[in-house]
């Protein structure tokens, strides 16, 4: 039997209802409908099944372990911690005792089953969060950077990222009826979307606001950005704008590729909104609405031209952009350890390896973070990196956090052995990621700790080497932008990626494929040699490879351009 497409799927959905309500109600089965997992989406939420208990379940012919992945809503990644708390009690209760971090500043939750995911999405509503938008063909969670140390502007910069989540949030009222039990309204069903009308996007969109000289929420691998410019009294004077970042591609097919944003201008505070909202209308009406690989703002702009997508903007937004203003980013990492901001108080910077917080042996970093959130008064920001910033705490509130920190294992940054480790992302990929195909997060620990020999042997154990591991080519670490990448092609099989900058304006090339963990080392040991003995001072590694020729840039369509622009 042939599916129906998404874009009928969402038509027919009755403004993201479909039979969801039925659907949780049919206790014969741990799953949803075709139709319902695709709308289910857009309430945040994804059916999976723990892919390592596939094949015992299949001999003893089960159905699959169906579970389901719950992302929350949190733009620019901050929560209170009475919020911290709420979502701990929901990770143990519902979810497999773990909170996962993930690379746009916000929590999933997995493992929770069909007959609690209403009890589930209850109870992060009751945490005055909610999950509308997380997924599906939407504007996504909206990064912003928390650098801490600007904490004025941080706040004015995250208040922004708020501003673009609510004023993209589709206007159905489903979310509410379905999970929250609320009154259908005479008109439900139909309700007028003047953004999304009733097929929404055609495909997901993101946006990110960066604040300069930290690029910590790679703004370049979204579809439409925002870069902070600072007036010369350190206030907001605008943002440049970016747009047709996307990591996303396909293995051997060439009509995908990752692509850094091109920065088209500059907008005052006034106008955001108004471009935003010109940015994603325009991919709503000229993307892709067939072939779904092919349907993200990047493509359209790479079909339609930029010229002509700049021009549909300023005409929709009622204005033209002013020339972009300079800028600069020195980094797309975050910065561990506490850091005092503009208004004293102190913010810590966690590294979470591979932004998964549960209690292992020695490192109970899920009670940890309950005892302080306990004690806490400021609030916790998630970095784009999966890591965590325990913000605004007093000078005479250091010292507890601090031993609370110690005696739970917490301060894996410092206790990293290189600083390749510390600063390495990976996606979730197995066993809970359907797309995976070779490990990613379970695959960091034990690939980093192979590396720190090599790097040893050559002098690089505090060389800030961007690694980013992904399971599959769809890019959700953002590997495209690291200066070594591996990207899953089959178990224990990768390609090699290198030569990214470390600030999040040059994606890398594909340099050896399908190669096991023997090569991939084997691969990087000369490189790492020459590296250490060639480098200039201050060069990064995908600076230097491409200095000494080891690797060109990319052939992707206009790929070359954007990334010497950007230079
Ligand atoms: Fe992603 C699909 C996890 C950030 C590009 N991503 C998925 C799914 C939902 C798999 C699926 O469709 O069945 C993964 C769920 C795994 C699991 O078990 O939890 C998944 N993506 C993630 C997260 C959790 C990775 C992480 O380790 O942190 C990130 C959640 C972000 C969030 O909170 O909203 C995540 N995904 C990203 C990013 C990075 C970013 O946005 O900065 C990208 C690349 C940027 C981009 O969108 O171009 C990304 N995810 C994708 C794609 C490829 C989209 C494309 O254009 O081709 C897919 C596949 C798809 O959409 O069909 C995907
Ligand atoms: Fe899954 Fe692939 Fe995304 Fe990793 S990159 S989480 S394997 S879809």
């Amino acid at each position: 039997m042939s599916h129906p497409s998404v874009e009928d799927i969402k038509r027919n959905s009755r403004g993201l209802r479909g039979g969801i309500v039925e659907g949780l109600r049919d206790a014969t089965t741990g799953s949803l409908s075709f139709d319902d997992q695709r709308t289910i989406k857009f309430h945040g939420s994804y059916q999976q099944d723990d892919r390592d208990l596939r094949d015992e379940r299949r001999r003893q012919k089960l159905e699959p372990a169906h579970q389901f992945m719950i992302r929350v809503r949190a733009p620019g990644g901050v929560f209170t911690p009475q919020q911290w708390l709420k979502l701990d009690a929901i990770a143990t209760t519902y979810a497999n005792h773990s909170l996962r971090i993930t690379t746009r500043q916000t929590f999933q939750f997995h493992g929770v089953v069909k007959r609690e995911l209403k009890t589930t999405m209850q109870a992060i509503n009751a945490s005055l969060l909610d999950t509308i938008s997380a997924c599906g063909d939407v504007n996504r969670n909206v990064l912003a950077s928390s650098n801490p140390l600007q904490s004025r502007l941080h706040a004015e910069v995250h208040e922004w990222a708020r501003r673009l989540s609510e004023a993209f949030l589709p206007k159905t009222r489903a979310y509410y009826e379905i999970w929250l039990d609320q009154e259908k309204l005479a008109d439900s069903g139909e309700e007028e979307d003047p953004v999304y009308g009733q097929i929404y996007l055609p495909r997901k969109f993101k946006m990110a606001v960066a604040v300069p000289p930290t690029n910590d929420v790679d703004v370049f691998a979204n579809d439409f950005g925002l870069i902070a410019i600072v007036d010369e009294a350190g206030g907001l004077a605008g943002f440049n704008v970016t747009i047709g970042g996307g990591m996303g591609a396909s293995h051997g097919d060439a009509a995908t590729y990752p692509r850094v944003a091109n920065v088209i201008g500059f907008v005052t505070p006034d106008r955001a909104i108004a471009i935003a909202s010109a940015a994603l209308t325009v991919q709503r009406d000229f993307g892709d609405r067939v072939e779904r690989k092919h349907a993200r703002f990047k493509y359209t702009i790479d079909d339609r031209g930029l010229d002509f997508i700049v021009a549909q903007m300023e005409e929709r937004a009622g204005f033209k952009l002013e020339p972009p203003r300079p800028w600069r980013f020195d980094t797309n990492g975050d910065r561990y350890g506490w850091v005092e901001g503009e208004d004293g108080r102190w913010h810590l910077t966690l590294r979470i390896e591979a932004g998964r917080l549960a209690d292992r042996p020695g490192a109970p970093h899920l009670s940890g973070l309950r005892e302080i959130a306990n004690v806490h008064r400021g609030e916790f920001r998630l970095t784009a990196n999966q890591n965590l910033v325990v913000a605004g705490v007093p000078a005479s509130e250091r010292e507890r956090i601090e031993a609370l920190v110690r005696s739970h294992g917490l301060d894996d940054g410092s206790r990293a052995q290189t600083a390749l480790q510390r600063d390495a992302v990976a996606c979730v990929a197995l066993p809970t990621c359907a797309l995976a195909m070779a490990e990613a997060e379970r695959y960091l620990p034990d690939f980093t700790a192979k590396l720190t020999p090599l790097l040893d042997k050559h002098g690089l154990r505090d060389a800030p080497i961007l690694l980013r591991i992904s399971g599959c080519p769809n890019g959700c670490s953002r590997p495209y932008l690291g200066e070594i990448a591996l990207v899953g092609k089959a178990p224990g099989r990768y390609n090699l990626f290198l030569g990214a900058d470390h600030r999040g304006q040059r994606v890398n090339t594909l340099h050896r494929e399908n190669i096991v963990e023997t090569e991939i080392l084997d691969a990087l040991d000369p490189l790492f040699a020459r590296y250490a003995g060639e480098r200039e001072h201050g060069e990064g590694f995908g600076d230097f490879l491409h200095r000494a020729g080891i690797v060109a840039l990319p052939p992707y369509p206009t790929h070359r351009q954007i990334s010497l622009e950007l230079q």
